[in-house]
């Protein structure tokens, strides 16, 4: 750890930011008269709001250990590096879809970044039932961008390795997903907790699942060999904040370069987890609820506006130096790169389906939940809204393969649910 680290607190942090010009400017006034407000409900960082009489910023900083568990369990402050990074380079594809950056200070672990407002948390969105029309098109947008444009389909192969390389020290971060993600759900674990005692039955199948154990290995083996591109790690629906009109992907300190299925599916099983929990909040709705049924066609969109994306892009790109186009300029070539590329978002659907499926079970039989699920008070219909989102999960793990298209998955999300 850096001698100048220590954690900050609304008394310090006014004396840190009074000393960045950009920073002090942008608030305006005396560090004085700054309001500060530490806001963070994540797992891992401190997160604070300071207002000045002319603008907002956003600081955020990392701890040396895991927020959630405490000081037993350390954890690189160099995280906050990798966010940075993987920020500045998502800012080079999507600038309209991150928090832009005011400064970083490497010693402090610490990023001072826009404030975002009116946006809110997009679970805490979709808890309270709110709809936002444009999601599905910019979460599209931005994980085609990213995934496509930091891939070497898109770059030489040289800048591939060298992404490789600059994100392979996140390791304590990947380690975490590689425990909590592919790992602790399927074992006896100390961390892993759930509702208890309404699924002691099914965590203790999932344990015993020995087809569905392999299928999650093989998923783990490609996390931790496939390096496709430039993934953000840990895309949930609170690493989304929004309004109807606005969408910015935050906190990407989960970084590296790994499979893109990874965070496609952890959107799409994000989706499904609030929508299973929808039923834990009939009290709004009642038994009709539409809301469920405009989550579930989100999935739909997601797919459908990224995977249309991503070809376009693709399309377009000249610089990769894999499928270098120039291979493939005679009329047979044009057929058959054609049918490449239908093949290879094939085998991404199918990566997005078995990680969603495997993301869903994490959050519910591991340690860190969802608060879709956990607002629900009464345990007994949380647990039966839980029971569902395993059971679609599990199908989606097993039989990744046999769906074609997500219309399936969302067809078979419905019947699941029984409606
Ligand atoms: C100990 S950290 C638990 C989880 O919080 C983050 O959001 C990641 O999803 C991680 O797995
Ligand atoms: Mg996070």
């Amino acid at each position: 750890m850096s001698t100048a680290y220590r954690a900050l607190n609304d008394g310090t942090l006014p004396g840190v930011l009074s000393e960045l010009p950009n920073v002090r400017d942008f608030l305006g006034g005396a560090a004085e008269t700054w309001t500060v407000e530490e806001v963070g409900d994540g797992n891992l960082n401190l997160v604070f709001i300071v207002k000045g009489p002319q603008g907002a910023v956003v600081v955020k900083q990392a701890l040396p250990y895991v927020r959630l568990v405490g000081d037993s369990w350390p954890l690189p402050l160099e995280r906050s590096y990798y966010e940075h990074m993987a920020l500045s380079e998502q800012a080079r594809h999507a600038p309209r879809l991150v928090p832009k950056i005011h400064h970083y200070d490497r010693d402090l672990a610490l990023i001072v970044m826009e404030y975002l407002t009116p946006h809110v948390i997009m679970r805490k969105g979709l808890i309270r039932g709110v709809e936002y029309p444009l999601f599905a098109g910019h979460i599209a947008e931005f994980m085609a961008q990213t995934l496509f444009n930091t891939s070497a389909l898109a770059v030489p192969a040289a800048v591939h390795k060298q992404r490789i390389a600059a994100f392979a020290g996140n390791t304590e971060l990947c380690k975490i997903t590689e425990d909590l993600v592919f790992t602790d759900p399927y074992r006896v674990a100390k961390l892993n907790r759930w509702t208890t005692p309404y699924l002691d039955d099914i965590a203790a199948q999932f344990r015993r699942d020995e087809p569905l154990k392999i299928k999650v290995q093989e998923r783990k083996l490609q996390f931790l060999t496939s390096a496709e591109a430039m993934i953000h790690g840990d895309l949930h629906t609170g690493s989304v904040m929004l309004t109807p009109q606005d969408t910015r992907v935050i906190d990407p300190e989960f970084a590296f370069v790994g499979p893109m299925g990874f965070d496609v599916g952890a959107v799409i099983g994000n989706l499904l987890i609030a929508y299973y929990a929808q039923a834990g909040h009939e009290e709004r709705f009642g038994q009709r609820n539409p809301y469920r049924h405009w989550i579930l066609l989100q999935t739909e969109n997601v797919w459908r506006l990224f995977s249309r994306r991503f070809l376009e892009l693709w399309d377009k790109s000249r610089s990769g130096d894999a499928y270098m186009p120039e291979l493939f300029t005679e009329p047979e070539g044009a057929v058959a790169f054609a049918a490449e590329k239908q093949r290879f978002m094939r085998k991404l659907l199918t990566d997005t389906i078995s990680f969603a499926g495997i993301k869903m079970i994490r959050r519910i039989l591991g340690l860190a939940h969802t608060e879709d699920l956990e607002s629900i008070k009464d345990p007994a219909l949380r647990a039966r809204c839980e029971r569902k989102a395993l059971t679609m999960a599990r199908r989606m793990v097993l039989d990744a393969d046999r769906f074609t298209g997500m219309n399936e998955v969302a067809h078979a999300a419905r019947a699941v649910l029984g409606v």
